[in-house]
């Protein structure tokens, strides 16, 4: 039996940070030994937000480069970027109009980020479950690794897939398959460091609340000396009066390979002034690999254009064959 199929993705709305690399991509070079792993660029999503029509290819190329120099296999994985690949837009085309309404309104993320964009809001924001659920349903994986926040869509995907199959299926053949959620080990959020109970995010508009994974020595040095913290001595885990705290040992403990039980020793007697020098110099080692094998990458002409070439041929030929499937079972005349 083959390798079973996974199925991720990032948005290239900014600048990668900590958070999307321990939060995703390292799980990604982890679970590329046992898994086929499909992983794209998601700039389709990137516009459900303003974006700026200058960086977008850039910034798209850039996450490419990243999941590359932080050790993704082209022998196990395939990259590509989402709008390379149009069967996306017409399978969420063909959900949308599947998919009662009201589901895309009790989602949480759309209540949350409508409030914050008022007027605004587009409808490209209200819909890009449905564009998540064709992402997803068009490469038949068997899992999807997702964090907390994002369950209840892939719960939209496993719905809209199970209407699709009741309305245009016959019994014991289902036209799409119902992936399974892998949902990542606890400890996998990365907050922010200017607010230890809000997650490091790449749109916070403060670049004092993340380490950007392209981030210079002096620069993480700099942010950590400034990044929040409490006036108490020793520090400790898991102290919900502490967040920032919890936050900072936990960078510690996944990015300098020791064990819970070793940093709680080692840290309980320090102070902030100890500490700081120690993590900063942990995560300056612990990027520098990525950061020297990126320059490489992006140093090598027309290697990412290649890459993103050959990911787009593999993920179209999947892609548009469950495409036809679907378009097949709603009735649709074929091209010749
Ligand atoms: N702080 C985080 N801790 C752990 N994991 C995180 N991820 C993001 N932030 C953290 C994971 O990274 C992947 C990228 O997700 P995305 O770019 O599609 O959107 P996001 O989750 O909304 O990430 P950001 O950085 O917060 O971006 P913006 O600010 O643009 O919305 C996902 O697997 C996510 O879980």
């Amino acid at each position: 039996m083959g390798k079973q199929r996974i199925l991720s993705g990032i948005q290239p709305t900014g600048e990668l940070h900590l958070g999307n690399y321990l939060g995703a991509i390292r799980n990604w070079v982890e679970l590329q030994r046992d898994y086929d792993c499909f992983l794209f660029m998601a700039d389709l999503h990137a516009i459900t937000v303003p974006h700026d029509p200058k960086t977008l290819a850039a910034s798209t190329y850039k996450v490419a480069a990243l999941y590359l120099a932080a050790g993704i296999d082209l022998e196990h994985a395939t990259i590509f970027v989402q709008s390379h690949v149009p069967a996306h837009t017409e399978l969420a085309w063909l959900f949308l109009c599947i998919t009662p309404l009201n589901w895309l309104e009790d989602m949480i993320q759309f209540k949350e980020k409508a409030v914050k964009q008022g007027e605004n809001v587009s409808a490209g924001l209200l819909s890009y479950p449905v564009l998540q659920a064709a992402d997803i349903l068009l490469y038949e994986p068997d899992k999807v690794p997702v964090g907390e926040d994002q369950k209840q869509h892939l719960e939209l995907t496993r719905d809209i897939a199970a209407r699709l199959n009741y309305q245009f299926g016959s019994e014991g053949h289902p036209i799409l398959k119902l992936p399974e959620p892998m949902i990542r080990a606890e400890g996998a959020r990365v907050m922010s460091l200017t607010d230890g109970t809000k997650k490091m995010s790449k749109s916070d508009p403060s670049d004092l609340s993340r380490i950007n994974l392209l981030d210079p020595p002096e620069t993480i040095q700099h942010k950590i000396k400034r990044c929040k913290t409490d006036p108490i001595r020793g520090l400790q885990f898991d102290d919900p009066e502490r967040p920032e705290c919890h936050n900072l040992l936990t960078l510690y403990l996944v990015l300098s390979g020791k064990t819970k039980a070793e940093v709680a020793a080692e840290c309980q007697d320090m102070g902030w002034g100890q500490f700081k020098p120690l993590l900063t110099e942990t995560i300056i080692a612990a990027l520098a690999p990525i950061q020297k094998k990126y320059a490489e990458i992006m140093g090598e002409p027309g290697y990412l254009e290649q890459v993103l070439k050959q990911g787009k041929e593999r993920a179209e030929a999947i892609a548009n064959s469950t495409l036809m499937k679907v378009k097949k079972a709603l009735g649709y005349s074929l091209p010749l």
